[in-house]
């Protein structure tokens, strides 16, 4: 077996508002990874143009997510913080690794489904071929562990599937290059804690989402601390009060997320929240999950607003990211070439 470098990759795209199901799924989580390991975090802006962006909010939003990722704590000098799109390996990586999975493989990912919806034929080719791209990414930096939310889940399965297919296919080419039978690693998807998929605050069963048409659905990072308030007052709930056992959130969805959300936020879990809240009514604890949201999210805020006033520092944060970055990936894509028989010069 071979032994893998541990480090760390995951990536937002900037398709929009960010919310706190971006926020406790994934931002937050990738602060503390960064005493343990190495990480790679990236704005995944390939990924963002595989549906409809308007060129120059787009520009905005890969600026907004490099700011909420700076905001949050990532520090991008001990780590490595850029965009996508400005490393060449992602896309050349991409393409090796499409080669690689299966259609049937592909056909089997139900993101694809839900947002290509009913007119699968419109759909663009690389909306299908997101996930070929996002094993790229991670697999690019031969990446060991991958913070991520729950829907992103099955996207991690194909990654290691397609990562085992390519060491078995190519196996004895590996061997001879001196890699014992892998190249690639098997990386470890992490989602954990109480925040894994947070819901829509209008729908306990749909996630909350950037793309949502309704601005009521989530909480946005940049909200103020009225519009947050103003969104959990007007939250669905049913009409009982909140129980004092877990097994009393079960088939309550909104009840169940608004107290997963409490949980998440306090760092605490969902039944210490309910021996606090247990047999109170929302109409006491809607106020106090505002306050916790305000308190933690409105720093956050405060800071992506004062980066974002600077673009050519974000710009230069991620020209220098890049630049690491492609020192890690280049070599790993002419290795990958070396092994496919391709002619490359470089290892
Ligand atoms: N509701 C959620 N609860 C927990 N984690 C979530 N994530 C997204 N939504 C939730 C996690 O956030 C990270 C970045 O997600 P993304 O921007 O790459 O894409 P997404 O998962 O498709 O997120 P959205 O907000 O729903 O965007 P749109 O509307 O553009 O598709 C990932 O780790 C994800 O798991």
């Amino acid at each position: 077996m071979t032994t893998f470098e541990p480090l760390v990759f995951s990536g937002i795209q900037p398709t929009g508002n960010l919310h706190l199901g971006n926020y406790l799924g994934a931002l937050a989580r990738f602060v503390p990874l960064q005493d343990a390991f190495n990480c790679v975090y990236c704005v995944v802006d390939l990924h963002a143009i595989t549906v409809a962006q308007d060129p120059v909010e787009l520009t905005g939003a890969i600026r907004e997510v490099t700011a909420a990722y700076l905001a949050a704590g990532i520090d991008p000098r001990a780590h490595i913080v850029f965009n996508q799109s400005q490393v060449h390996a992602h896309a050349e990586m991409g393409w090796l690794l499409n080669c690689v999975a299966r259609m049937g493989w592909l056909n089997r990912m139900t993101q694809f489904k839900e947002k290509a919806g009913k007119d699968k034929e419109n759909a663009s080719v690389g909306l299908f071929t997101y996930p070929t791209l996002m094993a790229a990414d991670i697999l690019v930096y031969r990446a060991t562990h991958v913070p991520v939310g729950e829907d992103q889940k099955q996207h991690l399965e194909l990654t290691r599937d397609i990562a085992a297919k390519f060491n078995n296919d190519y196996a004895a080419r590996i061997d001879g290059l001196g890699f014992g039978t892998e190249y690639l690693p098997q990386p470890e998807p992490l989602i954990q804690g109480p925040a894994t998929r947070i819901m829509s605050l209008r729908d306990g069963s749909k996630k909350m989402s950037k793309s949502d048409p309704s601005d009521y659905s989530r909480i946005n990072l940049i909200d103020d601390a009225d519009t947050i308030a103003l969104k959990i007052r007007k939250a669905k709930t049913d009409p009982e009060g909140l129980p004092g056992e877990l097994k009393g959130l079960e088939g309550r969805p909104e009840a169940d997320n608004l107290v997963g959300i409490y949980a998440a936020l306090a760092d605490r879990t969902k039944q210490s929240v309910l021996d606090e809240f247990g047999g109170q009514q929302f109409s006491a604890f809607k106020p106090a999950l505002a306050d916790l949201a305000v308190e933690k999210l409105a720093p956050i805020a405060g800071e992506m607003r004062r980066l974002k006033a600077d673009p050519g520092y974000i710009d230069a944060v991620l020209a220098d990211g890049a630049g690491r970055a492609a020192a890690i990936a280049d070599p790993v894509v002419a290795t990958m070439k070396e092994i496919l028989g391709l002619l490359s010069t470089r290892r």
